[in-house]
């Protein structure tokens, strides 16, 4: 495990040292069935691959600036952070080390799949911001189970990602861990999809379908006044992040209309992900103040269809 390359690249003084595992301790192996549950990189395993996943995985600790993976190595082992903070950089030039920075990866995120999926030299180069606690699952049994999953969804979500307008200035590589995050779910011809003043944890994206937007009356909380339609969107348009971009509770109430699909993300990964898109998830959300007045919303919509 962890052989020493025998590659140097440019000036670096920290060759990439042994994998430091922790040992399993009943503490770490309930952090890890935690884990399992809750990271969806795992969703759709079947009781006996989460079983061999469980036992494959290790625990591994880097300190604060500790090297965990060099570009140009061979790869090992594909890891998952159970806590604290990465950093990712790529260089084109061997003589600069560790080059730019280009990502930074948190809890419930992962790396090092790339050269395990193609069989290529690391292509990055990841070290530790903070100390951190990480999984490393091993090259055979990432293959065995986790790859084709992996592979086929980012496959299936190239396309429509690249079509979402709030996306466009995310990296290849940065929309591919986001179709690693997505989840999809369907909704029936009226259900509720989030609701006018209640907590939210989710954000969607609509991949077919339509929503209806309508909020009551008398603010953001009230639950009795008249309710007014606001807006519909379609496909590549999203909602839900208003509650999780300001802590505040569902400013209106969205209803598929017909059935509906979406992919969803929770708070963690909305946060994790979608980091980059902030700004302009937060300026189209000064620019709902505008919009959202259900006299100007009615006529646009008059307007619309009489053209
Ligand atoms: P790996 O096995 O090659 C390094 O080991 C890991 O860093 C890599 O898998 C990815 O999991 C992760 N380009 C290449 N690898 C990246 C990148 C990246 N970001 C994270 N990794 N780019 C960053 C894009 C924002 C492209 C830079 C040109």
């Amino acid at each position: 495990r962890g052989a020493i390359s025998s590659e140097v690249m440019g000036d670096s003084t920290q060759p990439a040292k042994a994998i430091p595992i922790a040992p399993k301790t009943a503490e770490a192996q309930l952090r890890l069935k935690q884990a399992l549950q809750r990271n969806i990189l795992f969703n759709h395993l079947e009781d006996e691959e989460r079983n061999t996943i469980f036992s494959a995985m290790v625990e591994v600790h880097y300190k604060e600036n500790d090297l965990i993976i060099k570009q140009g190595d061979q790869g090992d082992n594909f890891y998952v952070v159970d806590d604290g903070i990465c950093d990712i950089y790529v260089t084109k030039d061997p003589n600069t080390f560790p080059g730019i920075h280009v990502m930074e990866v948190r809890t419930g995120g992962s790396f090092g799949e790339l050269a395990l999926i193609h069989g290529t030299p690391r292509a990055a180069t990841v070290i530790a911001r903070t100390n951190v606690r990480l999984w490393a699952i091993d090259r055979i049994t990432y293959k065995r189970i986790l790859m084709d999953a992996t592979i086929h969804k980012r496959d299936m979500y190239k396309k429509f990602l690249k079509k979402v307008y709030i996306l466009k200035d995310l990296e290849k590589y940065e929309r591919n861990s986001l179709a690693d995050a997505l989840e999809p779910v369907s909704f029936k011809d009226g259900e509720v999809i989030v609701r006018q003043g209640e907590k939210g944890d989710k954000f969607y994206i609509i991949v077919d379908g339509e929503v209806r937007v309508t909020q009551r009356e008398g603010g953001p909380t009230s639950t009795t006044g008249p309710e007014n339609e606001v807006a519909r969107l379609h496909p590549s348009e999203y909602f839900g992040e208003i509650a999780l971009l300001t802590d505040r509770p569902r400013a209106a109430t969205v209803t598929s209309v017909g059935t509906t699909k979406c992919v969803e993300m929770d708070r963690q990964r909305f946060t994790r992900l979608l980091g980059p898109c902030e700004n302009i998830l937060r300026r189209n959300m000064e620019m709902y103040n505008q919009f959202i007045n259900p006299h100007q919303y009615q006529q646009q919509q008059q307007q619309q269809s009489t053209k």
